[in-house]
């Protein structure tokens, strides 16, 4: 190690650092293929976009706490840190907050937000959610939280349900070492971009996909990509390509199923043993229960894949060793959960789950550490307290529970009735990026009494909030990186000085805690040193067990990473295979449920179905916008994180966001590259440069998530974000009654070259304009 480059973590990878005014960062040495997000962190430490003083909305000021739609476009006062802290204490005490809370009956965190999604930055302790919901649980009780994630609600509801809590034991195989030496087809829905797997929560110490995947080629492992976008799966032989119309694949995966039933090549002695419901199933595949047979000629209809292609794909996965991918992508859509669940089916028919490398996998091609095996040892972690409230909504829930008080909706078989919310606390996460419809974001923001949100940079969720208290960024902090399945605990020692007027969440909260009467259960009087201390016990003391020498926490983070063990017990996947009896997955039947009767029973299809919807290519909308938007992961940056580094500037044109179509499509349009494109429907629109690319399939536009939100009232447009989010067209709708999920990946839209005034995009210090700052009356 270089003396003066000290370790350092972010989701996107593990890297050494040194600051003397500027930042230099090198990747990790045993990281094989570091991310280029790591140039982004050089922007970070001083950036204009940084938040250094307490802010408070003057609307909220003036009239006081309540629902109020100048959220978004009202002027800030700065203040003080005491002030600031003061008024929110106050405001905390007035919805309930207190050390004495009823020991039962009603608690007033029930009327507060708390979910506060996000993935903030790397580093255990400094964790912003964490952080957010031990205050709330001290302060309030507890709070309403969320359930499952923006990257995985439909696919982990249905998975749940039929395949029982093999994903929560995060033990799903193959490992990509038995990619790398045993798999001979793999077959990957959702393409396998090697971009998406820069990224872990937590962090990400060896990009190993690449080289895992280039073993398996030059071992004659063959790959079928299936994706709108051909460049969705690296440069290899063997690769083939399928573009099925987005939103479909589960009609492909019929298509596929078809044959193998209709041949007599599904495995029987496999379906018998292990899964329970095939012959309902199969009366679905074969027409005898709808009438429609599921041929390939009927599902080349719907995706647009030559039959013969689907059935030749189906054949050739049963004369090899196949594994079955399926990425987050097409869950985060309509019906998201259907594509899931008949990917583990097709893998079941396949038969060859038990061997090495074969089987199914979910999310492979998502993220960075999938894959990869467990740890032998707990991880730090810090403990959030008890949430006496117990309330919680699917996560992207969250316009129509600020809109639709004590109204009912159903989830995961159960009808469910919303909270009513008066406060919302974020902390390291950013709605006005993540979630879809804006504007109807904007409108549930108006209905709260208060918002309160702690981030670095100024925001376009800053700019909803009545009171910003700024925080640090991990680069200003001691702390601990550590994520699952990765073989590495990072020290993270404190890099940059922090930026004045910044403080860490932990520091803000242990104020309010303390302005509370809460401090003892919030701090339990440790300072952040304290509690990293302790936290790290955990893991050391594990290790000790094992009959490791771990170094002390100080020498630890004044050292080096420090090597974890993984866990070399069977899968959970692989315990059930071995003794379906003695180890039965946590379903009903104790089998992979190809037919569940508990689906059936709450009025859904009881098996995988394709069920028609309006947000596809094949729709009746597709008439009035014949446009599928694909908003997909940014290759340079992570979200919508240091969206000024130079990583993630170098891909946009004049500080706008791309959209790539077809060349054909776009001499249709009359564009050509570089014309600035308007994208839009009756949600709203967004501008982006164009860049025809054959990579693309007809019909099929990308963009990547991530550009702040800057809505403008554009003359014959009406509001059109001038930066290229794509979250202002995107449907807020639930994948469905089943799993609620954020189905943002997939949209029909319009687009047209923009022929009015050109807006510039706006810089990032301008979302939150310092010139509606300083204005302390
Ligand atoms: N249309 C569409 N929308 C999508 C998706 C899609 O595919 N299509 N993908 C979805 C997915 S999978 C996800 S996971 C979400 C991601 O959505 P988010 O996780 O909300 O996105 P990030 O940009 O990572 O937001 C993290 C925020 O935390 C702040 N932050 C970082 N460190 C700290 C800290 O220490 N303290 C505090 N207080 N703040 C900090 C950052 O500045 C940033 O504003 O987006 C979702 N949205
Ligand atoms: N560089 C980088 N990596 C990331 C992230 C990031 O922000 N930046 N975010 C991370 C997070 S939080 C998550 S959850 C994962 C998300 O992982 P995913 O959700 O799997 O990733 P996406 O990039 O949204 O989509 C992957 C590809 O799926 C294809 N696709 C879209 N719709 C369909 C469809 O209907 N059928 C088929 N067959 N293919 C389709 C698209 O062409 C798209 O490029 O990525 C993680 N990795
Ligand atoms: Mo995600």
């Amino acid at each position: 190690m270089t003396k003066d480059l000290r370790p350092h973590s972010a989701h996107w990878g593990t890297f050494r650092a040194c600051y003397d005014g500027t930042l230099k960062v090198t990747p990790f040495e045993l990281d094989p293929e570091p991310s280029e997000i790591l140039e982004n962190l050089t922007a970070a430490p001083r950036n204009p976009a940084r938040l250094d003083r307490p802010l408070v909305r003057r609307g909220w000021l003036e009239n006081g706490p309540g629902p109020d739609d100048r959220r978004g476009r009202d002027d800030y006062v700065e203040m003080g840190w005491d002030e600031a802290l003061d008024l929110a204490a106050r405001e905390l005490r007035r919805l309930g907050a207190g050390p004495d809370l009823p020991k039962s009956g009603p608690l007033p965190g029930a009327h507060v937000f708390g979910g506060s999604y996000g993935w903030s930055s790397a580093g255990r302790f400094h964790h912003a959610q964490s952080q957010v919901h031990r205050f709330l649980n001290s302060a309030f009780g507890g709070y309403v939280a969320h359930v499952d994630t923006y990257s995985s609600a439909a696919g982990a509801v249905i998975l749940d349900l039929v395949w029982g809590n093999t994903l929560k034991m995060s033990r799903q195989t193959p490992f990509w070492q038995e990619i790398a030496e045993e798999t001979e087809l793999l077959v990957a829905f959702g393409g396998l971009p090697l971009r998406n797997l820069a990224a872990s929560p937590g962090g990400n110490s060896q990009h190993i996909a690449g080289p895992s995947l280039r073993q398996a080629a030059d071992r004659g492992c063959e790959f079928v990509s299936i994706s709108p976008i051909f460049d969705d799966f690296e440069a290899l032989p063997q690769v083939t390509r399928l573009a099925p119309r987005p939103g479909t694949d589960v009609a492909l995966m019929l298509g596929m199923a078809y044959v193998l039933h209709d041949e007599g090549l599904a495995d029987r002695a496999y379906l018998d043993r292990y899964t329970t419901g095939y012959a309902t199933f199969a009366d679905y595949l074969t027409g005898a229960s709808d009438g429609q047979p599921k041929t390939p000629a009927w599902a080349a209809a719907i995706c647009d894949v030559p039959a013969e292609q689907i059935a030749e794909i189906a054949r050739l996965a049963t004369r090899k060793r196949t594994h079955i991918a399926v990425s987050y992508a097409l869950q985060r859509a309509r019906h998201g959960e259907q594509p899931v669940w008949m990917g583990l089916v097709l893998a079941a028919m396949l038969g060859q789950y038990p061997l090495r490398g074969a089987g199914f996998s979910y999310s492979l091609g998502s993220i960075g550490n999938t894959g990869k095996p467990p740890l032998a040892v707990p991880l730090p972690t810090l403990p959030q307290g008890t949430n006496r409230v117990g309330d919680y909504i699917p996560v992207a829930r969250i316009s129509e529970l600020l809109l639709n008080p004590k109204g009912t909706y159903q989830y995961k078989l159960e009808t469910r009735r919303y909270a009513d919310i008066r406060l919302v606390y974020w902390a390291g996460g950013n709605p006005f990026h993540h979630h879809q419809d804006l504007s109807r974001l904007r409108q549930a923001f108006a209905r709260p009494d208060t918002i309160i949100v702690h981030d670095s940079v100024g925001t376009a969720t800053t700019r909803h909030a009545d009171i910003i208290f700024p925080a640090t960024i991990s680069l200003e902090r001691d702390d601990i990186g550590a994520a699952g399945n990765d073989p590495f605990l990072v020290p993270m020692p404190q890099l940059v000085p922090p930026l004045d007027g910044a403080r860490d969440d932990y520091d803000i909260f242990a104020a309010l805690a303390v302005r509370l009467g809460v401090a003892d259960h919030y701090t339990e009087g440790r300072s952040s040193a304290d509690w990293q201390r302790d936290l790290y016990e955990r893991t050391r003391e594990a290790l000790e067990t094992r009959g490791d020498t771990p170094p002390s926490f100080d020498n630890f983070l004044a050292g080096d990473v420090l090597p974890l063990p993984v866990s070399d017990s069977p899968s959970r996947i692989a315990q059930f295979h071995a003794d379906p009896e003695g180890a039965p997955l946590d379903t009903p039947s104790g089998r992979i449920e190809i037919f569940s009767q508990r689906i059936a029973d709450a009025g859904f299809a009881g098996h995988p179905v394709w069920i028609d919807h309006d947000e596809w290519l094949g729709s009746d909308r597709a008439k009035a916008h014949p446009f599928q938007l694909v908003a997909n992961q940014p290759r340079g940056r992570l979200h919508s994180q240091l969206d000024f580094g130079k990583a993630s500037m170098a891909r946009k044109v004049d500080g706008r966001e791309v959209l790539r179509l077809h060349p054909e499509d776009a001499s249709a349009l009359g564009a050509k590259a570089g014309d600035i494109l308007r994208v839009w429907n009756e949600r709203g629109g967004f501008l982006a440069v164009a860049q025809p690319d054959t990579a693309l399939r007809r019909h099929v536009v990308q963009i990547p998530t991530g550009a702040w939100y800057a809505p403008v009232d554009l003359p014959g447009a009406g509001l059109t974000c001038v930066n290229g989010n794509p979250n202002i067209v995107t449907s807020d709708a639930g994948s469905s009654a089943i799993g609620q999920g954020c189905a943002g990946q997939l949209t029909l839209v319009s687009v047209e070259v923009w022929a009015g005034d050109v807006p510039p995009a706006v810089s990032h210090h301008e979302i939150l304009p310092k010139s509606i700052r300083n204005l302390q009356t």
